[in-house]
């Protein structure tokens, strides 16, 4: 076992992927800020390192005690991706896993000569406990999504003994609440992500996933992006399934990371806006609408007359409608990339278009801005729910996809009627709450502190 005196070397291991490893890294400069006596070393593919070292390079130095590693992807050199098959690049990645991060390990322990004490993991990662087991340290894993559908995870197979699983669960039961699962009554059967008791069940997110749910119990703690108080029940149902429950968040608002440069003016071009008039829409960095929903938001978004910013990849910008660009470009500007945190804090922000991606929903909470919701996979149908009908700071969709007319009453009511006063006034009251967690003193604050202690070994 590690003497006490030993000095502590603390090693984070990405899952490289969508948003996972961005709030990763912020807790890993929040923990090395923290422990300036550590050392962190921050193990991650070089494809996500390199994008992360963009924003990161905006937010200042990292402090010395935190170094970066690149681990292989197992994406063989040359080898185009299938455009189709999204979980190619994650199988290849876990293919290789976790021989390269224990390569990777070994250059660090070999570069600041110091044994790693402890493991902090992606919660996806499940097999960071594994290797933690085997050297004999403490795992933690940090669970990036929202909280609620980690629950939903965690009881996965009550959910297939309760409902049944594959073809036959849905659509029969697709809208039976789930009343029989602790703090999740208000979610209906439909709203679980796929793999759970519907779709694929062998996927490898599906397999990965339950696997995890069965190792997270055992870790030393777990880490939540979210704060105590934001869902009392759950934070009850996770002090009684781990052995230490940490909500540190948001992680956005305890280490900021600025999204970086606004390369395409769009803060300027949110100062010349009214207060709380413009929709912003985002479907985050995995998916984009199909080509037919594209075409009906953007028809939505000129029938609204409401000023807009879009951020929309450029090769998906052959799929506007012809003419819309021309047509609307007086209230609107479509860019590839928008720095997300500072746009929803821009008081001329009135509604966010959002798959509800975990990150852009607690993004939204902290600049008190209210959603209108088109989740597509994993934890956002959950995160659309609690946007909508537990928090109501947001709407969704009659039916769940987008529609011209759907998306104009969407911003017509959450942009020009009293009912969208108040959701954007409860969106501030969250957002109260939020920085009271990470503020002197708050629910966060002491969470990270505990962290730190499990962490370091103190
Ligand atoms: C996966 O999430 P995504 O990457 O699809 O979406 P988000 O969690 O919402 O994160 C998007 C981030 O990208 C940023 C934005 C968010 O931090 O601020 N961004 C930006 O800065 N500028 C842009 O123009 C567009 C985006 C997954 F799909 C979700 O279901 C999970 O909840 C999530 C976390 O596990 O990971």
């Amino acid at each position: 076992e590690r003497r006490r005196h030993d000095a502590p070397h603390v090693a984070l291991l990405a899952f490289p992927f969508g948003t996972h490893a961005a709030p990763l890294y912020s807790l890993a400069r929040a923990l090395a800020a923290a422990a300036p006596g550590a050392a962190f070393s921050f193990l991650n593919s070089a494809r996500s390192n390199a994008s992360l070292a963009r924003s990161a390079a905006a937010a200042g130095q990292a402090p010395d005690n935190l170094r970066v590693y690149d681990v292989t992807d197992g994406c063989p050199t040359g080898y185009e991706l299938p455009a189709d098959d999204p979980e190619e690049k994650v199988r290849l990645f876990l293919g290789v896993t976790p021989g390269n991060f224990l390569v990777a390990m070994a250059a660090a322990e070999d570069g600041g000569g110091r044994k790693v004490s402890c493991l902090v993991s992606d919660a996806f990662l499940w097999i960071a406990g594994k290797m933690a087991e085997e050297m004999g340290v403490p795992w933690v894993p940090l669970w990036t999504g929202g909280p609620a559908s980690l629950a939903a995870h965690l009881h996965t197979d009550l959910l297939r003994l309760t409902i049944g699983a594959g073809k036959q669960a849905i659509p029969a039961r697709a809208d039976q609440h789930l009343n029989f699962v602790p703090g999740l009554s208000y979610l209906r059967v439909r709203d679980l992500p796929e793999g759970v008791v519907f779709g694929n069940l062998n996927s490898e997110f599906s397999r990965l996933l339950h696997r995890m749910a069965d190792e997270l119990p055992r870790a030393a703690a777990v880490a939540l992006n979210t704060f105590a108080g934001l869902d009392p029940a759950l934070d009850a149902e996770f002090s009684a399934q781990f052995n230490t429950s940490l909500p540190v968040g948001p992680l956005n608002l305890v280490a900021p990371i600025p999204a970086g440069p606004d390369r395409h003016a769009c803060l300027p071009w949110l100062d010349s806006q009214a207060p709380a008039s413009v929709a912003y829409v985002s479907f985050g960095t995995v998916i984009s609408p199909p080509p037919a929903e594209l075409a009906e938001l953007a028809a939505g978004l000129e029938a609204s007359g409401a000023p807009f910013l879009w951020s929309l990849k450029d090769e998906w910008r052959a799929r506007l409608p012809a003419g819309f660009l021309d047509r609307t470009g007086s209230r609107g500007l479509v860019v590839p990339w928008v720095p997300q945190v500072d746009v929803l804090g821009h008081v001329a922000s009135g509604a966010f278009v959002t798959h509800c991606g975990w990150n852009s929903v607690v993004e939204s909470l902290a600049g008190g801005v209210p959603m209108v919701c088109r989740p597509f996979l994993g934890d956002q149908r959950i995160n659309a729910r609690v946007v909508s009908q537990v928090w109501e700071v947001g709407v969704g969709f009659e039916g769940g996809a987008l529609t011209c007319g759907g998306v104009k009453e969407a911003l017509d009511l959450v942009l020009r009627t009293e009912e969208g006063k108040r959701m954007r006034e409860r969106a501030g009251e969250l957002r109260k709450k939020a920085v009271r967690a990470v503020g002197p003193g708050g629910s966060s604050v002491q969470n990270f502190k505990a962290l730190v202690g499990i962490v370091t070994g103190n």
